[in-house]
């Protein structure tokens, strides 16, 4: 099993594509897809275009869906919710379609979007998302981190370094690394794996974070490894149901 990671979209080479992908964005996309699957939500549909995010969910029953999204952290105008874990909560999202757009995290699921098999990892599930491919048996896995606005970012190739450990660690005969960029994140995991708050604190996005207000809530749950079970996966074109 070939393992490459590219930590922003703009890095995924053209050509042909691996059998799996999976995209990170702890802070705080896939994290929040986690959470609103794991509390009820029907789906979660994601757009990198404003506009075409509001022409698809005007076809959408008004009573079961919300527009979720961010720009720059802050919640986009008009929208029902921002781009915060805690705040998709089951009273609220339950049996809903949630209709989201992010700075980051929504462009690298858009560029993978024609790979068979795509997931969505955060923190919370990295275990169960590394049990699910398993079962795939895949010979080659993207790991596609988000950045922000085309930079490196910390927190999603710490996840993406935590995502391999287990791969390797579990299949270490077959487990082929392939590029530098994930022996780094590798690394990274190394360095932070009994603190992974105080990776996400450091991270220029958790500095970010926390120079908007509060995030203290968003950090616990970002950072809450392997806490839960659901496996985000693409049933159709952007759209993430659970597997
Ligand atoms: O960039 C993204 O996709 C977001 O996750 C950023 S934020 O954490 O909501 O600011």
């Amino acid at each position: 099993m070939q393992l490459s990671y590219f930590h922003v979209a703009d890095h995924v080479p053209e050509g042909p594509l691996p059998d799996v992908a999976v995209v990170i964005d702890v802070l705080r996309a896939t994290t929040t897809i986690a959470c609103a699957l794991k509390n009820g939500a029907e789906a979660v549909q994601v757009f990198s275009d404003i506009e075409q995010l509001k022409e698809s969910a005007a076809q959408w029953p008004k009573p079961s869906r919300l527009l979720l999204g961010e720009r720059g952290g802050k919640r986009l105008e008009g929208f029902d919710l921002g781009n915060s874990p805690v705040e998709v909560v089951p009273e609220i999202v339950s049996g809903k379609r949630l209709f989201m757009s992010t700075t980051n995290g929504t462009r690298s699921l858009q560029r993978v979007r024609e790979v068979d098999s795509l997931y969505t990892l955060a923190l919370p599930n990295r275990k169960a998302v590394f049990d699910k491919i398993l079962l795939d048996q895949p010979t080659a896995i993207w790991i596609v981190g988000s950045g922000w606005q085309g930079d490196y970012s910390l927190e999603d190739s710490f996840a993406a370094g935590a995502f391999a450990d287990l791969v390797v660690n579990h299949t270490p005969a077959t487990s082929i690394v392939v590029n530098d960029e994930l022996v780094a994140a590798m690394a990274l995991w190394d360095t932070w794996k009994h603190d992974p708050e105080a990776c996400l604190r450091r991270a220029s996005h958790g500095q970010r974070l926390m120079k908007l207000g509060n995030h203290d809530d968003d950090f616990t749950c970002c950072s809450e490894l392997d806490a839960f079970s659901v496996v985000p996966f693409q049933s159709e074109p952007g759209v993430l149901k659970v597997s």
